[in-house]
């Protein structure tokens, strides 16, 4: 359910154009202006990569590996803007992790994914989504566990009706208790997939964060339970604002993939090389729209191609 296809690339490049308009329009001024690969054209290439709201520390390795390849080369051979493109699009796809099985929930036993991120990340969204998607294959369950945003379990349970999945909610305050009886609900009607729908929090409210940590310790002390998935969901058009929040986040609980959202919107996306290469985590998922279907398995080879506007 998670395997590559020609339309996934399509609508992943459809959607990347924000992004890509601006890549390739300051890789074409640098091109335009210069010939000769000098200092300052790689000064003026690594500029164009932070302009897409790649890190620093990502863009000196891609201008890296790009001068040693160039002094690689034989003095004949010409350095033209598609040679670099081609390069550099190699390079992200490198740089880019990805975790072969995509979403891992195939288990014995029932398999959980939590979600969780900063407020309006797009979380409540991704698993209407993501849901749809696996119960194409595997009988779902969504479970509100945000009990701290008015009108937050309605909206999951919207979600629940167009994915055409089971939904649990409860009267309890307590997120940890809510996952309690969700589990027991789970394994009494034989669920094999739960999806958890976590409240928004910053990652400096130490009381909403300990509540994440607390949420984990009661799946993993459940038996007959896997704790697969622990998506971190960031928002596309934060940029590389959102970079923090990764550190936040799997600082209290481990996260096991990204997810990010909003792709469609966003002149920024660069900063998802950053997310995955910076700390050494996959991208899981892309969220490229509001609709049930706008959300794809995340494939580097698609994505570097589509930021560069390659085909
Ligand atoms: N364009 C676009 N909008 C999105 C995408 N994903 C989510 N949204 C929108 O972002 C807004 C917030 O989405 P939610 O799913 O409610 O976000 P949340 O993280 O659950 O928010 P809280 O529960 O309040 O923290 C909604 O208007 C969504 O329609 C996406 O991939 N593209
Ligand atoms: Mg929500």
């Amino acid at each position: 359910m998670f395997e590559k296809t020609k339309a996934f690339f399509k609508a992943v490049k459809d959607k990347l154009t924000k992004t890509s308009d601006v890549l390739t329009s300051s890789i074409d001024k640098v091109f335009k202006s210069k010939i000769e690969i000098d200092e300052g054209v790689l000064e003026d290439l690594q500029e164009s990569l932070i302009l897409a709201d790649v890190s620093f520390k990502s863009s000196e390795r891609i201008i890296d590996s790009f001068r040693s390849k160039i002094k690689e080369l034989e003095s004949d051979e010409e350095i033209n803007k598609f040679f670099y493109l081609t390069l550099l699009q190699k390079e992200i796809q490198s740089m880019l992790i990805r975790s072969d099985g995509g979403m891992n929930i195939d288990s014995e036993d029932l398999s959980i994914v939590m979600v969780s991120g900063v407020n309006g990340s797009g979380k409540t969204t991704t698993i209407g989504k993501l849901a749809n998607i696996i119960a194409k294959e595997k009988k779902v369950m969504i479970v509100a566990a945000d009990t701290f945003r008015a009108a937050a379990i309605e909206q999951l349970e919207v979600w629940s009706k167009r994915a055409g999945v089971a939904f649990y909610s409860s009267e309890a305050k307590d997120p940890g208790s809510v996952v309690f009886s969700a589990i027991e609900k789970a394994k009494a009607t034989g669920i094999e997939v739960m999806i958890i729908d976590t409240a928004g929090r910053l990652g400096n409210n130490q009381d909403l964060m300990s509540e994440l940590s607390k949420i984990e310790k009661v799946i993993r002390k459940q038996p007959g339970v896997s704790f697969l998935e622990n998506l971190l969901v960031l928002d596309g058009t934060s940029g590389q604002n959102a970079l923090s929040q990764i550190e936040k986040f799997n600082s209290i609980t481990k996260i096991s993939g990204i997810v990010i959202t909003k792709l469609d919107s966003t002149s920024k996306a660069g900063f998802a090389i950053s997310a995955s290469y910076d700390y050494s985590l996959p991208i899981k998922l892309i969220g490229i729209g509001e609709g049930l279907g706008d959300l794809l398995p995340f494939d580097a080879e698609d994505f570097s191609k589509a930021l560069l506007g390659l085909d």
